[in-house]
């Protein structure tokens, strides 16, 4: 008993190194907050994984600004895409939509992207028959309050050539940017964008207002990006998502037939992101893969085990200390003196104060326990073994540092 009892009490934290490698300054934008995204590869599809896909109205895929076939579409003047699955579609009030046109026609207005014409839109940009057809503005419509047209004859891209032009709202201000310049600002609008019933248009307003030239790369954000992020999408580079690293906790638990095995599962992701688990144990040549691997097949000692987490953009590690016992470990019936099972369980969470008690099954005993630090208090998470804690009873009992923590209980029958 007391072999195993040390085994678990003796889980020693080397140490936790958090190691980013998403490198780079702080963005706007998560990836979640792509809402559409039409590079027009081929058709008119959405790349943001969100479905929104376009149906295709009379324009034909055509060659792009960098001469790559069947990667824009070509509007002729009656035709258009529409986007149905955006009807109706609840903007909130953070917005940018970026957009590369080439006007080749210029008579009369002529919708870029809109879901609607004018004030029968949440936002739109539009052309205007003005300077030779060269006046290029965009309009929202909030609950708030209204741009009306931003831009207009504030610049006058020439026919005949790509341009890119991106619309922007935070909630109070609307900016409108033309090849990477911020052209124009306006405070008018305040709160969410309107919906409508219309579909997302590119090239038309459902029939009127029809481009003549080509359109490519329409992409539509949640949030505003910053005038850096919209001068890095005209030089092509597009906005790198914010992503927070995974933290990494390596531990060791019981499975339910008693092997001992390796454990990641405290490891966490802010964002969310699935994570992949590597355990490299020193001396071996190869890592192991799993969220839990087994270590039964391992000679009794004490191994270095490093765990590295990913959220396949950023990693961290956490290395541990893992005994392994000359006996029992493996779950044996307890005639030698050791356990045939240990469990791990885990109490309440309990407040940034106060306690937290985790209680082992009636036919268990409890071995040893501990807490496990979470980070909502300012805490760096941790597991912390046998420390301002103590048996009571059936269970463990913690007294709360600063932090958010669980009990937690090493129970063995
Ligand atoms: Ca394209
Ligand atoms: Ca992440």
């Amino acid at each position: 008993m007391m072999e195993l009892f040390r085994m678990y009490r003796q889980y020693l934290k080397l140490c936790v190194v958090v190691l980013s490698l998403a490198a780079g300054s702080a963005q706007a934008y998560t990836a979640a907050d792509l809402i559409a995204d039409y590079p027009f590869s081929g058709d008119a599809n959405d790349h943001s994984g969100n479905g929104h896909h376009g149906i295709v109205n009379g324009a034909t895929i055509s060659t792009d600004r960098h001469g790559n076939t069947d990667s824009a579409y070509y509007f002729d003047g009656s035709s258009g895409i529409s986007v149905s699955s955006l009807e109706n579609y609840h903007w909130g009030d953070k917005l940018t939509v970026s957009v590369w046109y080439m006007r080749t026609g210029s008579a009369g207005y002529q919708a870029i992207v809109n879901n609607g014409y004018y004030s029968g839109s949440s936002w739109e940009i539009r052309m205007g028959a003005e300077n030779g057809g060269t006046a290029i503005f965009t309009s929202m419509f909030a609950q708030g309050g209204d741009i009306g047209t931003l831009g207009w004859l504030d610049v006058s891209p020439p026919l005949n050539t790509w341009h890119h032009a991106v619309a922007t709202y935070d909630g109070a201000v609307a900016k409108f940017y033309v090849d990477g310049q911020f052209i124009a600002e306006s405070y008018g609008a305040s709160g969410d964008l309107i919906s409508t019933g219309q579909p997302l248009y590119i090239g038309t307003v459902n029939g009127s207002s029809n481009f003549t030239g080509f359109i490519d790369d329409v992409q539509i954000y949640g949030v505003a990006l910053t005038s850096a992020e919209v001068a890095d999408l005209y030089q092509g580079v597009p906005p790198q998502p914010n992503n927070t690293a995974p933290i990494a906790v390596a531990g060791a638990s019981v499975d339910s037939n008693g092997n001992q095995q390796l454990d990641g599962s405290q490891s966490s992701d802010a964002d969310g992101d699935a994570l992949t688990y590597q355990w490299q144990i020193l001396g071996e040549a190869s890592a192991r893969y799993g969220e839990k691997v087994l270590v039964n097949d391992l000679a009794p000692g004490t191994y270095t085990v490093t765990l590295t987490v990913s959220d396949a953009t950023a990693s961290s590690t956490d290395t541990i200390n893992l005994p392994i016992a000359a006996s029992g470990a493996k779950g044996d019936k307890g005639d030698d003196g050791n356990f045939s099972q240990i469990i791990q369980v885990t109490g309440v969470e309990s407040a940034c104060s106060g306690s937290s008690v985790a209680t082992c099954p009636s036919d268990y005993t409890v071995i040893s326990g501990g807490h496990q630090l979470a980070n909502t208090c300012g805490c760096i998470p941790e597991y912390r073994y046998v420390i301002n804690s103590k048996k009571s009873g059936n269970g463990w009992t913690v007294q709360m540092e600063c932090a958010t923590s669980q009990a937690f209980a090493m129970c063995a029958k």
